[in-house]
């Protein structure tokens, strides 16, 4: 027996996503996709770096398949597309596109890896960007026609579903900040309604993958919420805690989880609030069967009775150490806090961490191994909070490592690999990192090694 072992039935597995791991953006009849249309301007990403083949798993899924197997893992995330299904992102299908994912769900299936879904991890087709994207409430509409349209294609062997992944950052990231597609500065009110008509989409798709589904299919959502950590662990900075998770997450998750805007959120945004109707509400507010949860970064909280909601959220001091980009402070106590403030909230229902990881400056050794030690003890950190949240009896039942292979990391192109596997991106040729070993040894011992 081991020190940090994890439930029997603990489910272990890797993520990714379309546009950063595919390739092939155009190919079979796809149409261009936002960020497709984002990078083809020069200076928007480093190195004006382009996934046009990237990774290539587009070409490669197969050998990818036997990576997870050698790694045992049992279930792989991944997203669709939209771009591939409907080109123009609605209306006209294309077939050649769904065939790709059939092609890999089968071959996930045929290795005893169980394929888990994200309908939307940032690729709008642009089609529909030029419509005004996220800010246009029949993006939403469109999304969960799309969803309903592909679920009732694979959902006779595809069980799993996430319905979008990390609401603010397709949103505010891309139509308040200008660092992602489609690279806007909005006003506030204007970006809260993006953000509105996120979680909206996730409404809409989760009702059409529920009309279009058999009743074993189960559906959820992927979330970025701020991980809010309390410096000191007494009652009372627990309490202020869960307090700042559930106001400085309340555009988002607690509007998810209860349906409605919290009062305190309202008066803060103010004239800045987005339209809505109760009908949306009812929508958005619907239950999910599971909450998946991508952690990486904390934030520290003191309780603060002087402090209008009763905490603080205490500045991270200049030696705070972060992983190998600026945004990814080092504090794997996130892991363990983060599943329990969702698990103390709200009516309990299985959460899973989707992704969890961190970009290693890696190198080929002489002997052609990847040492990516920082990237082993990040895992093994953050890994035993995961554990320390299984042995209390909180409801988190598996743990997707982000990322598989080494892939495009958005704004900063291929300069930050996440990857346990390296990917050389001029041969393809995959290569297990000392992490990837790690991950192995944990999945086969079922703890944290
Ligand atoms: C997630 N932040 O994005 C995404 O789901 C992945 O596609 C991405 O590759 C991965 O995390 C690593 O970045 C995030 O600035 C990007 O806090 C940035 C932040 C959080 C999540």
């Amino acid at each position: 027996m081991h020190t940090y072992s994890f439930p029997k039935d603990f489910l272990w597995g890797a993520a990714t996503a379309s546009f950063q791991v595919e390739g092939h953006l155009e190919a079979d009849g796809a149409g261009e996709s936002n960020w497709l249309h984002f990078c083809r301007k020069p200076g928007t990403i480093e190195n004006d770096d382009i996934p046009l083949v990237g990774s290539s798993q587009y070409t490669l899924y197969k050998e990818d398949v036997q990576l997870m197997k050698w790694l045992g893992i049992k279930a792989y995330r991944f997203s669709i597309a939209w771009s591939r299904i409907f080109p123009e992102g609605t209306g006209r299908i294309n077939p050649a596109g769904l065939d790709y994912y059939n092609r890999l769900i089968d071959e996930l299936l045929a290795n005893g890896i169980e394929p888990w879904i994200t309908m939307f991890h940032w690729d709008l087709p642009q089609a529909l960007e030029e419509k005004g994207g996220w800010l246009n409430k029949d993006t939403c509409k469109a999304f969960g026609d799309y969803s309903g349209y592909v679920a009732s294609k694979i959902t006779d062997r595809v069980k799993r579903f996430f319905t979008v992944n990390e609401i603010i950052c397709f949103t505010r990231a891309g139509y308040g900040d200008g660092g992602s597609a489609p690279g806007l500065r909005l006003g506030r009110k204007e970006v809260n309604q993006t953000i509105h008509n996120g979680c909206l989409a996730h409404g809409m798709a989760l009702a059409a993958l529920r009309a279009n589904a058999p009743k074993d299919v189960i559906v959820g959502l992927v979330d970025n919420p701020g991980n809010y950590v309390p410096a000191i662990e007494t009652p009372e900075h627990i309490e202020a805690t869960r307090k700042a998770f559930r106001l400085q997450n309340g555009q988002i998750l607690t509007l998810i989880r209860e349906g409605r805007y919290p009062d305190e959120v309202i008066a803060d945004l103010g004239a800045d609030m987005p339209e809505y109707t109760d009908e949306e509400l009812k929508l958005i507010g619907a239950p999910i069967d599971f909450q998946g949860l991508n952690i990486y970064t904390p934030e520290y909280v003191m309780a603060d009775d002087s402090a209008p909601r009763g905490y603080r959220i205490i500045p991270r001091c200049a030696s705070h150490p972060q992983m190998n980009v600026e945004w990814l402070k080092f504090g794997p106590e996130c892991l363990y806090w983060t599943p329990r403030h969702c698990h103390d909230l709200w009516n309990t229902v299985p959460i899973y961490i989707t992704e969890n990881g961190c970009p290693s400056a890696d190198r080929l050794a002489s002997d052609g191994e990847v040492y990516d030690t920082d990237r082993t003890m990040y895992l093994r950190t953050y890994l035993r909070n995961a554990q320390r949240a299984t042995a209390e009896g909180i409801p988190l039942k598996g743990y997707f490592v982000w990322s598989l292979l080494d892939n495009f990391e958005w704004a900063q192109g291929f300069q930050k690999r996440f990857g346990i596997v390296y990917v050389n991106y001029s041969t393809l040729k995959r290569t297990p990192k000392m992490s990837a070993k790690f991950y192995r040894s944990c999945i086969a011992a079922n703890a944290v090694l």
